[in-house]
């Protein structure tokens, strides 16, 4: 017997749900906006998290690519220029290479993205590939997961510098800019799921990419959690080297 669609506001309500595993809950972000995270722990993650964000631009230009429709990707593509930044604008990845710095990390250190850890671009790339194999509805709806990206990039506002004076504050303005931009894609991205997504069964699926793109996130952390809190980075018991791969052409 097949079940009736859920309404948009019923479907809206139920994607939202999906913010109980959203990783503001991993024990990495929870001891970071605690302020118990080491100088490396943060370093770490400043340096895993730039592979994330430089992927972004080239997920975005995937969806742009495999999308026919003119409107649409005059809308999207402002994701790839807040990333890459506009001609004589700096731009989110600029930005983010200032955090860097901020926390005490070279921008060699970030672009060589010789920090990058397997379990880290295992993830974000499978959430690269994603986007380049699916139609280009499904791929736009898997970014939702920033449905609750406004809150975390506040909490870090609210709690880093009390908890962290040795971070210079002029690394924080990534995080302001994201506030405003993450909510304009979510009103973008919601439009384009809540009108692609009319059937039950199509709905449990974005349900799914949802869970996806929330276990690209999680297992990130996964990974970081390892190498900086455990103390267990790859080959650990091995050698104290890093010897992990560096990127393939994807
Ligand atoms: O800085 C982030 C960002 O630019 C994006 C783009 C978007 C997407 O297309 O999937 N998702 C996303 C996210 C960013 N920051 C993460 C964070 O915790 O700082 C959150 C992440 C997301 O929720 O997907």
């Amino acid at each position: 017997m097949t079940q009736t669609a859920m309404s948009p506001a019923e479907f809206e309500q139920a994607l939202r749900a999906k913010g109980a595993y959203y990783h503001i809950h991993h024990p990495f972000h929870v001891a970071m906006y605690e302020g118990r995270a080491s100088r490396e722990q943060i370093q770490g993650w400043v340096a895993n998290r730039f592979y994330y964000q430089v992927c972004i631009p080239v997920k975005d230009a995937a969806i742009m690519a495999n999308c026919p429709d003119r409107d649409t990707r005059r809308e999207w593509i402002q994701r790839i220029v807040d990333h890459d930044g506009a001609p004589g604008e700096e731009g989110g990845i600029e930005a983010w290479l200032r955090l860097g710095e901020a926390v005490g990390l070279t921008r060699a250190q970030l672009l060589s993205q010789e920090l990058v850890l397997p379990g880290v671009r295992f993830a974000v790339d499978a959430y690269v590939n994603f986007a380049r194999r699916a139609c280009w509805q499904e791929a736009a709806s898997s970014s939702l997961t920033e449905l609750f990206a406004p809150h975390i990039h506040q909490s870090r506002l609210d709690a880093w510098p009390a908890h962290y004076p040795w971070i210079d504050a002029g690394g924080y303005d990534y995080f302001r800019k994201r506030l405003k931009e993450a909510r304009r894609d979510v009103e973008h991205g919601l439009r384009i799921t809540l009108a692609h997504y009319t059937t039950w069964e199509a709905q449990q699926r974005m349900l799914e990419i949802l869970q996806f793109k929330l276990d690209v996130l999680w297992s990130m952390l996964d990974a970081m959690s390892m190498a900086y809190e455990l103390q267990r980075p790859p080959y650990h018991t091995v050698t104290a080297e890093r010897v992990w791969h560096r990127g393939i052409a994807l």
